[in-house]
């Protein structure tokens, strides 16, 4: 199929990786979801765009024109009832999603706890910490015990009834307040994903306001609660990442080895991968076969959970999926859950590749199932790897774009952030405080989210160029986060390149890239941690919703992605996407927009345009200075040299900046 450079008006390809291999005929074979766009030959529903078609009950589907009385639904329920159920609906999927994974990292985490994986407590420090939030004697007692006994309370926040998910504890006290003024904190995680469900159920909740303070509850349920277990446990488990050099795009791919990518987003089975890919009988028999080893390379989030811990290579994102196989090199794709395109499955159907299923939830047809155990985790992945291996003989003709790999500096969590800024033995947020009131750094923003094929595919990197162009420090996550590192935005060197000069200033002292990547979709709660001790240090306000930051989720794809903005909104933070399924529905609407902003201090925001995004978050960040009171022009000060030595002190973290300790490549 010919392949053009635009598909219907508005979806340019801008990524070179993409473009070099569409040009190629093994790209120009495959079917991609361009083409899908193009052949539909229609624009989506107007009604389902604007949130105004109901088809909670049988006497429908309805749709439903507001303000046309004649045009209300068959039960009498009003555009605003139905657009909020939908978008309520929308963050209890995306809050039931980000749970079951979580939920599955608590069981390998009590698995672990229990000498049962191939895994170990590795970050005993974050196992102490956690432990005593939960209330957890941790004196005198051996990690796995403690962990055990972690895991299991844990697990029980998820069916737990009444009283408070723990983690909320750790927000700061205003949100607290706020929270329980309003009703919305968090009693179980899974409670309050089916009361949403319950709520948005025919002819139950009818007040769109009243819905939505459950959506914020089932929203808080998954940031605050099982997002941040997940996170956390896992960083006990696989380690807290520090900052480490890698690479990403399609040029990851190896010529001479065995390719296997890992797509998805529970890291339990990848995280086996890589220490099986290792294994003496696994690498013998990769040379039988003629290959030089095993070339593990993540795609979407799995890919961002190995990528921040791991340094291993990222081969694409969400919308590059397809086109990492077109590339003809991979003898397996090795998926879980969410985000995985049924198309995958075709795009391989006259190559080599198998796409590999391997988890009960997430079957699908023309690709092979190997359940993966968490118990017999290792033997799992050697029977995945032993497959993929049988396959590297019958690999066909195949193109990887050797020239598309970007340099990355990853492994930002908010104990990174922390330690580069304070230093590593009195990490602090003080410095990162500082250069914001002082007027360097204007404030924080946050890319975060997917990808779609709607609009152009360089969004992301035009919303980063002019946040930092403007001393705006960007933190992102997601495929997001891929999408940058792929534009050179994750290393030191950017700062020079792009950054205005107070953050260009901090960057160089500290050795830090301008856009900082702080993982995957569930480590959005990583965020939450850092916006919390920014309030904590101290100078800028008591809650979120002071800080001079702000959030974006442009390309949203997912049902996640709305659930983590409602989190975030609910948190103080104000979020900015470039639609919502909202617009037919005036009152709602207006409500999400600016209502919010009365419970919360903060609302959401919506801009299709990249460059006015990232204008109204910086006019969003500025909002928040002149009401701290600092954003008057400052005395450039320069850095002394008293201050540049305190701000190294925290550079000197293993693989932090340029020359590493990271993979050389
Ligand atoms: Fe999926 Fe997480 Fe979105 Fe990427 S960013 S498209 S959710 S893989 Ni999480
Ligand atoms: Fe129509 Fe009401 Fe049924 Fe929705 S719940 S489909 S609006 S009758």
């Amino acid at each position: 199929m010919a392949k053009s450079k635009k598909c219907g008006d508005c979806n340019d390809i801008t990524g070179v990786s993409t473009l070099d291999l569409l040009s190629k005929d093994l790209g120009k074979k495959v079917r991609t979801a361009y083409d899908r766009i193009e052949d539909r030959g229609m624009s989506s529903c107007l009604f389902g765009s604007g949130g105004t078609c109901c088809r909670n009950c049988n006497m429908g589907p309805c749709q439903v024109i507001d303000g046309v009385d004649s045009m209300i639904g068959i039960c009498g329920a009003t555009a605003d009832t139905i657009a909020a159920r939908n978008f309520a609906r929308i963050i209890a999927s995306g809050t039931a999603s980000h749970t079951d994974h979580a939920r599955e990292m608590v069981r390998g985490f009590i698995a672990t706890a229990k000498g049962k994986t191939p895994h170990e407590i590795v970050d005993v420090e974050k196992l102490h910490k956690m432990a005593t939030l939960f209330g957890i004697e941790i004196e005198g007692r051996e990690k796995n015990d403690i962990a055990l006994e972690l895991g299991e309370k844990a697990l029980a926040e998820f069916g737990q009834q009444d009283g408070i998910l723990t983690m909320t504890k750790r927000a700061p006290k205003k949100q607290q307040e706020i929270w329980e003024k309003l009703g919305v904190t968090p009693r179980g995680v899974d409670r309050e994903v089916t009361e949403m469900m319950h709520r948005t159920h025919m002819g139950v909740d009818q007040d769109y306001k009243n819905i939505m303070l459950q959506g914020s509850r089932c929203a808080l349920a998954d940031g605050w609660g099982s997002s941040m277990l997940s996170t956390e446990l896992t960083d006990i488990m696989f380690g807290t990442p520090v900052p480490k050099r890698a690479i990403v795009d399609m040029g990851v791919l190896r010529e001479d080895m065995v390719n296997v990518t890992v797509h998805g987003h529970e890291p339990l089975l990848a995280e086996a991968l890589c220490i099986v890919a290792e294994d003496d009988e696994i690498l013998a028999l990769a040379k039988k076969a003629g290959a030089k080893g095993i070339n593990l390379a993540g795609v979407c989030c799995t890919g961002n959970e190995i990528l921040m811990r791991r340094g291993i290579p990222v081969a694409g994102s969400f919308i590059q999926q397809e086109m990492v196989l077109a590339t003809g090199a991979v003898e397996a794709m090795v998926v879980d859950v969410q985000c995985v395109m049924q198309s995958v499955a075709q795009v391989v159907k006259d190559m080599h590749t198998d796409i590999i299923t391997t988890n009960y939830r997430a079957k699908m047809p023309d690709a092979i199932h190997i359940q993966f155990e968490e118990d017999a985790a290792y033997e799992s992945a050697k029977d995945i790897l032993k497959h993929a291996i049988g396959n590297f003989k019958k690999r066909g003709s195949f193109y990887i774009p050797k020239d598309h790999k970007v340099d990355v500096v990853v492994g930002f969590s908010h104990e990174t952030i922390s330690n580069m800024l304070g230093g590593r033995f009195r990490g602090s947020y003080k410095p990162l405080n500082d250069n914001i009131v002082n007027g360097r750094i204007r404030g924080v923003g946050a890319i975060v989210g997917c990808e779609h094929y709607k609009y152009s595919d360089d969004v992301h990197f035009e919303i980063a160029k002019e946040l930092i162009k403007n001393n705006v420090l960007v933190l992102a996550t997601g495929c997001a986060a891929q999408a940058l590192g792929r534009r050179g935005l994750m290393t030191p060197e950017a700062a020079k390149e792009y950054a205005g000069k107070g953050l260009a200033e901090v960057c160089e002292t500290v050795g830090i890239p301008p856009v900082l990547h702080v993982g995957s979709c569930v480590d959005n709660s990583r965020l939450l941690i850092a916006l919390t001790e920014m309030v904590n240090e101290g100078g800028l306000g008591d809650d979120i919703s002071q800080l001079p930051a702000c959030g974006t989720a442009p390309l949203y794809m997912s049902e996640k992605a709305v659930a983590i903005g409602q989190y975030f909104v609910a948190s103080g933070a104000h979020v900015i996407f470039q639609n919502l399924p909202t617009t037919g529905a005036k009152d709602f609407n207006n409500f999400l927009l600016d209502g919010m902003k009365e419970l919360y201090g903060a609302a959401w925001g919506t801009e299709e345009d990249p460059i006015k995004l990232a204008r109204k978050m910086i006019k969003a960040i500025d909002e928040k200075r002149e009401a701290l009171g600092i954003n008057k022009k400052q005395d450039r000060v320069l850095y002394d040299m008293a201050m540049r030595r305190d701000l190294e002190a925290g550079a000197a973290l293993p693989g932090a900046g340029c020359g590493g300790e990271g993979e050389k490549h």
